[in-house]
């Protein structure tokens, strides 16, 4: 009996030796130790023999065991050892490595454009004034000095949803509802982005809906010269600070007097050349002094308060300083045109 267990502890700590992976050495675990092993068998036997030879041969039978399941403890942390050691040396990462490119989008140039506009009024004390593209009669045309009949509320010309609701065709009816909510009728300064709606037919410079920002200052003592002075500050910001702007008189039925603004070509400095038609000049905005009957509209005493609009389409502006030939390019979501206005490489 003490001959089969000396065999059985050689032959189990050979197989652990030999054993390569965990599997196998848990294997070996299982058919030495387990309840139907070898040494469990070997201890069956010992109602055979002598009363003192028993508890030396339990004796013996209990260190075989703990030896063979001490060597499988050892070999067991070494191979766990090495595996983990196999694990780190092939899931070694390279920090080194540039990281993936994260895609990102870019602001639509029409909204890179609105928000520089913005950024530059605001710095001049002005603030920003939204309100409804379906619009009333009244502040679209009447409030604004277009009586019923006058030519620009044309059926042709605008979106009716019924006689008197629209789609508004300006953004100035957003000017003329903050005159006429302002408390105590005191001064105004305010720019109104926005899009609006003509019934146009889309070309390369039209389109049935397009943006607008508006400008209006309303106060004592605003004057013409207060007009061109803020005209010229926003062409050179925008435009760059060579260029000089010229006013030319024009009409709008709710300014008096009114002006077109036009800035020095940036192409041909003046001269004349293809982009300005030859005359040196090129057409940017809209602009003159709140007709009195606007005012009034409003509630404000036009004897005591004076002010001056202007009026751009962000299109046109955009199309000038990023040289976009076609307004449609605008609205039509070609990423290869969009990803131009990208401000990442
Ligand atoms: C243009 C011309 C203009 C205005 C807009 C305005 C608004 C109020 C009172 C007076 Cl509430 N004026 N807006 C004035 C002059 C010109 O726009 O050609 N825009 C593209």
């Amino acid at each position: 009996m003490e001959q089969r267990l000396v065999e059985l502890q050689q032959e189990a700590l050979e197989g652990i030796k030999k054993a390569t992976d965990l599997k196998e050495l848990n294997d070996i675990r299982v058919s030495y130790l387990g309840k139907k092993g070898p040494i469990t068998e070997v201890l069956k036997g010992m109602g055979k023999l002598s009363a003192e030879e028993r508890p030396k041969m339990g004796a013996l039978a209990n260190e075989v065991r703990d030896v063979i399941a001490k060597a499988i403890e050892e070999k067991q942390a070494v191979m766990e050892e090495e595996e983990v050691a196999k694990k780190l040396a092939s899931e070694t990462i390279d920090v080194t490595l540039p990281g993936r490119p994260v895609k990102t989008g870019n602001h639509h140039p029409l909204t890179r454009i609105i928000e520089e506009i913005e950024d530059l009024f605001i710095g001049m004390g002005y603030t920003i004034a939204e309100g409804p593209e379906v619009e009333s009669d009244y502040y679209n045309f009447e409030a604004l000095n277009l009586p019923k009949g006058h030519p620009s509320r044309d059926m042709q010309d605008s979106f009716y949803i019924t006689e008197e609701i629209l789609l508004r065709t300006h953004t100035s009816p957003m000017q003329a509802r903050t005159m006429e909510k302002k408390e105590g009728k005191g001064p105004i300064k305010i720019i109104c982005p926005g899009k609006v709606y003509r019934r146009d037919n889309d070309d390369a410079t039209h389109s049935h809906q397009f943006m607008q920002i508006e400008g209006l200052v309303v106060g004592e003592n605003i004057q013409m010269s207060d007009l061109k002075g803020t005209l010229d500050v926003f062409a050179k910001k925008i435009f760059g600070e060579d260029r000089e702007i010229r006013l030319r008189p024009s009409f709008f039925p709710f300014t008096e007097p009114s002006v077109e603004m036009d800035i020095s070509c940036k192409i041909c400095n003046g001269k004349g050349c293809s982009v300005c038609k030859g005359t040196g000049w090129i057409e940017i905005l809209g602009a003159g002094m709140v007709h009195p009957n606007v005012l009034e509209m409003a509630g404000y005493d036009s004897k005591k308060y004076t002010g001056f609009a202007f009026g751009m389409g962000p299109e046109r502006i955009a199309m000038l300083k990023y040289g976009v030939d076609d307004i449609r390019h605008y609205y039509t979501n070609d990423v290869r045109f969009l990803k131009q206005f990208s401000i990442h490489e």
